[in-house]
């Protein structure tokens, strides 16, 4: 089931992000930390942030170069106003802002308590409101950005035992469509991608670790889905190119869903 990731050209020969300033957040692990190490390597100063402040700057020691690493709770008004206030600091703008961050739940809709709900809702789209809502005041100063946030093709399938999550990541994805009216005219985009389930950490710690073989008889490529295979479709969306492209949903699961 194993497939060979293509060239992903994370080697720094395409720099689509130089002089710009991105932030990831959820860089410690799996896709966010995918996607910030690609920014970084095409030239971005790319802030890795995620609630595992030292996992975070793990990832940024590993991208070398501008990278830096910091801790907040997205889903934290003042840790929010915090990360904001350092990063226009130390970098003085932000161009590109990646919302990666998320809890990965599995859970029986039996088992589903409010105090469940409440735990993913507030980190998947308190923390993306939160987020947006500071980056884009930044954003607008420059007339400039781009926000690309990481929805879910579960949104298209209702993939079971994860009910609050699939309907967070409903909420990603109507969420970019409204906010891309909103930004349109300070030529901010705002766009999400839809990944399949994807090999990352946060998966390994689910029994969603066991859906890759159902998942692969889905999908039009076979293989197991990792990082690399989504950060092309993010690295897209954030660049400088996809100007004419907003309050898009762009699917990156090897054909698993055709919509
Ligand atoms: C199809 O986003 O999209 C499991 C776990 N299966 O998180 C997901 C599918 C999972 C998914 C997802």
């Amino acid at each position: 089931m194993a497939h060979e990731t293509v060239n992903n050209r994370g080697d720094g020969t395409v720099r689509r992000f130089e002089g710009r300033v991105a932030i990831v957040t959820g860089a410690a692990s799996g896709i966010g930390a995918a996607a910030a190490a690609r920014l970084a390597s095409e030239g971005a100063t790319t802030v890795f942030v995620d609630i595992d402040g030292n996992g975070a700057a793990a990832k940024a020691d590993e991208a070398g170069g501008t990278a830096l690493a910091l801790h907040c709770d997205i889903a934290e008004p003042e840790s929010v106003a915090a990360l904001h206030r350092e990063v226009l600091e130390r970098c003085g703008k932000i161009d590109v802002l990646v919302n990666a961050a998320a809890q990965v739940p599995f859970v029986a809709w039996d088992d589903l308590t409010f105090e469940e709900w409440r735990r993913v809702l507030r980190v998947n789209l308190d923390g993306l409101y939160l987020m947006c809502r500071a980056s884009s005041d930044a954003m607008r100063q420059n007339g400039y950005g781009r926000i690309v946030s990481v929805s879910s093709n579960s949104i298209f399938a209702g993939t079971p035992n994860m009910a609050h999550y699939v309907a967070s990541k409903g909420g990603v994805l109507t969420f970019s469509r409204a906010l891309a009216t909103e930004l349109g005219a300070a030529k901010i985009t705002v766009n999400c991608v839809c990944p399949g389930l994807t090999d990352t950490e946060g998966v390994r710690k689910t029994d969603h670790v066991n859906a890759f073989e159902f998942v692969d008889m889905l999908q039009a490529i076979k293989g197991r889905g990792v990082p690399g295979d989504i950060v092309p479709a993010i690295a897209f969306l954030a660049s400088e190119e996809a100007h004419w492209i907003t309050g898009q949903a762009l699917t990156a699961d090897a054909g698993m869903v055709r919509w």
